[in-house]
């Protein structure tokens, strides 16, 4: 899409998704939708993005997605997926190039368990990432809540758990990381405007 402006109700649909991509239906600060634009970075995947006016959403975004949510995602062919897990697993499988779960059975199944679990597992990472010493999908599946921290000044309260701190500094040198990232000052500036609930989702553009 041209512009990252976010479509309202009353809107006109965007055109098909062209062969050979994806589309992301996302809202600009949503941590969900977030997990599934880490995905589609880090794999280099080929997609457009449409960002939706939570508040008031299009009547065609309903069509494709009765529950409203970002991210969803849409195939050239009109298949929907949403959930962020499952949207960013259907990329990993379908994108085979980068693959961000590990091909082991078990260790795919232990991502989930932390997934499940996620604040219980955090304080007993060992390695470098939640997955090994590489980044993997359980990584990119935590951050956007990480990243978000400072809009409430919470940063500090890593100081008491310096292996996570350590994680989080290890993730901020990340090439996908640092590409999908806004500045705190732009969170908090959003963030303001949901509270007081007038959402501004095009802020900054
Ligand atoms: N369980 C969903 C949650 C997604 C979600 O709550 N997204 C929010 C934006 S951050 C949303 O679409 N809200 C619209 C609504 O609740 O109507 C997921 O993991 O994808």
């Amino acid at each position: 899409m041209a512009s990252e402006k976010c479509f309202a109700k009353g809107s006109s649909a965007p055109g098909l998704v062209a062969k050979g991509q994806i589309r992301l239906y996302s809202m600009r600060f949503c941590p969900f939708a977030h997990r599934t634009r880490l995905v589609l970075h880090a794999k280099g995947i080929k997609h457009d993005t449409v960002n939706i006016n939570l508040k008031d959403k299009p009547e065609w975004f309903l069509k494709k997605n009765p529950l409203g949510l970002v991210p969803t995602l849409e195939t050239s062919s009109g298949q929907v997926i949403y959930e962020s897990p499952i949207t960013c697993d259907y990329l990993d499988e379908v994108y085979t190039d980068k693959k961000l779960l590990p091909a082991d059975p078990f260790q795919k199944a232990q991502q989930k368990m932390m997934l499940e679990n996620f604040s219980k597992d955090l304080v007993n990472k060992k390695s470098k990432f939640f997955g090994g010493n590489a980044i993997t999908m359980i990584d990119y599946m935590m951050w956007p809540w990480f990243e978000r921290l400072e809009i409430f000044e919470l940063k500090h309260c890593l100081d008491g758990t310096p292996e996570l701190k350590k994680w989080t500094e290890h993730m901020s040198e990340d090439q996908t990381v640092k590409a999908t990232m806004f500045p705190t000052e732009t969170y908090k500036a959003f963030y303001k405007t949901y509270a007081d609930g007038k959402p501004n989702y095009d802020y900054g553009l």
